[in-house]
């Protein structure tokens, strides 16, 4: 069964055919950030155009809460306030093949859970930290999606009483903490300005300034590890989104945790798939969907 696959983020939307987990054609755009609701509709129609005549169903890994086909932003400023959008339905307008949705980070947790010894590893998460910060969590090997697509919103659980007000509304989460939205909104008021990517390049060169930004983020993402192993026995987490997945970060939050007690320890490794994560996990998702 051929996939088209389409995952979508807060800074970039990827397409492409999938199929028994191989990635091909994959195409990448920019998020739209203006008139959001038309240029999501034009551009999941040009998507669909696309690869017309290529696949035999379609796969949605989504930013947003997704439930019943439609995305409903926990954090509408990562979609260009975006507060709920139709994608199942805008979708079928341009194909008669199934279609089947999920958030984007339990996506990605499906994908990588395919990669782990599955009798060894039961209850398994993965963390994006990107836009935002999310996650995908598998209890008992089994993806939590039900009853109403919100399990793995771990981002905003809290980081900091006393933080920055996230774009859910929630004082000090860890989106407002530690994502590239938040890293951005730091390192854009500093004398010399820069993007996320800078900031890291500035860390990586010991800038003092761009290293507290970093290790504020990794030390978050570590103490929301530890949560996760105290509150569920997460055994493994792996990490993935372009921040996470960035030179450094990694071995930082692996840092922050191996100063915690034992009892908070877990594996933590990076995303396998890397950035197709999301695109490959949503393809055997609802393949296993549609097979029942
Ligand atoms: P999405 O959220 O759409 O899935 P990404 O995983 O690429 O997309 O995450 C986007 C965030 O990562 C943005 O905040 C961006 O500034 C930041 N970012 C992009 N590239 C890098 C990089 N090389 N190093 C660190 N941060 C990055
Ligand atoms: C936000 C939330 C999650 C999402 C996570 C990572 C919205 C629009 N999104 O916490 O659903 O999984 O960001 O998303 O509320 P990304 O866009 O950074 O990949
Ligand atoms: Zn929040």
């Amino acid at each position: 069964m051929r996939c088209l696959s389409i995952d979508i983020g807060g800074t970039k939307i990827a397409a492409a055919i999938v199929e028994n987990g191989q990635v091909s054609s994959r195409i990448q755009l920019a998020t739209p950030t203006q008139h959001v609701v038309d240029a999501m509709h034009d551009t999941l129609a040009n998507i669909v155009k696309h690869y017309q005549n290529q696949f035999d169903y379609i796969a949605v890994a989504s930013t947003g809460i997704i439930n019943q086909g439609v995305l409903t932003a926990l954090n509408p400023k990562n979609l260009g306030d975006l507060a709920e959008f139709p994608l199942k339905a805008s979708l079928a307008r341009h194909t008669n093949k199934p279609i089947g949705l999920l958030n984007d980070v339990q996506a990605a947790a499906y994908a990588e859970y395919q990669k782990e010894d599955q009798k060894e590893i039961q209850n398994f998460t993965f963390i994006t930290v990107s836009t935002g910060v999310g996650g995908g969590i598998i209890l008992n090997r089994q993806l939590l999606t039900e009853p109403h697509g919100i399990a793995g919103h771990i981002g905003h659980s809290l980081a900091d009483p006393n933080g920055p007000i996230c774009g859910c509304g929630r004082q000090g989460c860890v989106e407002a903490v530690a994502s590239g939205r938040a890293i951005e909104a730091v390192s854009s008021q500093w004398a010399e300005p820069c993007q996320p990517k800078e900031v890291f390049e500035r860390f990586r060169n010991f800038d003092e300034k761009a290293t507290a930004l970093v290790h504020r983020s990794a030390k978050a993402i570590a103490n929301l590890v530890a949560d996760l192993v105290i509150s569920l026995d997460i055994q493994k987490v792996v990490i993935g989104g372009s921040v996470g997945l960035a030179e450094g970060y990694l071995p930082l939050v692996q840092t922050y945790l191996k100063q915690m007690p034992p009892v908070y320890q877990c594996e933590l490794t990076k995303a396998l798939y890397g950035q197709d994560a999301g695109l490959v996990g949503a393809a055997y998702w609802v393949n296993d969907q549609l097979r029942g």
